[in-house]
């Protein structure tokens, strides 16, 4: 797909719309279906970065780490020529070979086999939160009750921060997540208390912080041993209390509406319990909860028949890859009987998702108590989008439920 010496210049096609507006973030569909068909590749005009929407595009570019590097940001702009307002993330924000030592670690810690011990606790939490809402009654915000009360209650405590001052924690991601988008009104809306969630963040990743047994302990472990340097511990730390909170919680909300508005997948589920893993990936791909990420170009690219210059950025739309009929299916739909491996909701290569069996473990555990004390989901009015330049979310999602 990419070719290093490019050989044809070509035109790439344009658009003047703008992926960060508030209604194509609201909806963002329809566009990215205008993206997709307009090439391979397209030129954001407004931004003057280039953007890429189709599936085979999108997973070869991302496994493409030489050629599309993450260590002059995976936002919009160019650390390069503007520094960044956080110190870089040890993981997204670097290539190899410094992201090497930072990745090992935390794949080691995030791993299937560390995450053994934690599964019964983490199913004996959610059991305890279902029965906490449900009784309260039938009807509740699923967002509230359910997608954030969860990952709120079972990472921080996972990850050995104090309680103190953990209402910090959604809103810096979700500032953070804004941040890798163009400074528009969401943006702005977030800059004014950027700095004290920010000052508390990096607070809680200092040794003294870290409660024993969790996650950071693990990383602080291994500055110990020699395996990360005690200036790159906090910042490991950091990765996970920005990167693990609201990708969860969006996530959970994603694959809670798709079960309101697919009943019949619902049914399944609780025939088959089992189907819950395949049931989050498939809500992964569907919704992609983070659905875009920039990379830069370290050199003159050819992809398909365009010429990407070198030091450019590229946004990689995973959501649309998700939806690209060239590769999926009926993409629309939420089927349960289709094997979603593949899909680049996690991302694809060096990067793909470090905290992906975490994800998992938390939406398999409180779906799977659901499916033991609820027998139908519906929606009781429209759900609320919340807008993010990069995470596909809800503000509200309004449910009843009836018993089993
Ligand atoms: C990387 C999505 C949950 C930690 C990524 C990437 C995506 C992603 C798309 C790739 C970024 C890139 O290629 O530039 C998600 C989604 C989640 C989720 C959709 C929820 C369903 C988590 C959790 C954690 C986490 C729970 C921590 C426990 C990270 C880290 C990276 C990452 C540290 C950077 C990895 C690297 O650059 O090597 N995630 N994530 N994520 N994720 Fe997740
Ligand atoms: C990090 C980080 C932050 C945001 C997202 C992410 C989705 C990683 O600080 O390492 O991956």
């Amino acid at each position: 797909m990419t070719i290093s010496t490019p050989t044809a210049p070509a035109t790439v096609p344009t658009t003047d719309e703008d992926p960060f507006s508030a209604a194509v973030l609201a909806d963002p569909l329809p566009f990215q279906h205008r993206l997709r068909e307009a090439g391979e590749v397209v030129l954001l005009e407004r931004y003057g970065v280039y953007a890429m929407g189709r599936y085979d595009t999108v997973r070869s570019a991302l496994l493409d780490w030489q050629g599309f590097e993450s260590s002059a940001g995976v936002g919009i702009t160019d650390f390069r020529t503007e520094p960044p307002w956080r110190p870089p993330s040890l993981l997204l924000e670097a290539d190899p070979p410094h992201h090497d030592a930072p990745r090992s670690v935390l794949a080691k810690i995030l791993g299937p086999r560390a995450l053994r011990e934690l599964a019964p606790r983490w199913q004996a939490d959610a059991d305890r939160l279902v029965d906490e809402v449900l009784a309260r009654g039938p009807e509740f915000d699923a967002v509230e009750a359910l997608a954030e009360a969860f990952p709120l209650r079972v990472f921080p405590d996972a990850v050995g921060i104090p309680q103190e001052g953990r209402e910090h924690l959604l809103p810096y991601g979700d500032h953070l997540f804004n941040s890798f988008g163009p400074e528009n009104f969401l943006v702005r809306h977030g800059a004014p208390h950027i700095a004290e969630h920010s000052a508390w963040v990096i607070e809680q990743c200092a040794r003294e912080r870290i409660a024993p047994g969790g996650f950071g302990a693990a990383i602080w472990a291994a500055a110990d041993r020699g395996d990360l340097t005690t200036e790159q511990a906090p910042l490991v730390v950091r990765s996970l209390l920005s990167a693990g909170v609201d990708t969860t919680v969006h996530a959970i909300g994603a694959i809670l509406h798709a079960f309101a508005t697919h009943p019949e997948a619902w049914a399944m589920l609780r025939e088959d319990p089992g189907l819950a893993r395949v049931a989050f990936d498939e809500a992964i791909r569907l919704e992609a909860p983070v659905q875009t990420f920039f990379r830069t170009t370290t050199r003159d690219l050819v992809v398909g028949d365009a010429l990407i210059p070198r030091r450019r950025k590229i946004l990689m739309f995973l959501g649309s890859a998700n939806h690209d009929p060239r590769h999926w299916r009926d993409p629309q739909r939420f089927d349960l009987t289709r094997d979603p491996s593949g899909h680049v909701g996690f991302g694809m290569g060096i990067h793909q998702c470090v905290g992906q069996h975490v994800a998992r473990l938390e939406a398999v555990s409180l779906v799977t108590a659901l499916a033991r004390r609820v027998r139908t989901i519906e929606s009781t009015a429209e759900p609320e989008r919340h807008l993010n330049n990069t995470l596909r979310a809800w503000e509200t999602m309004p449910m009843r439920v009836t018993f089993a």
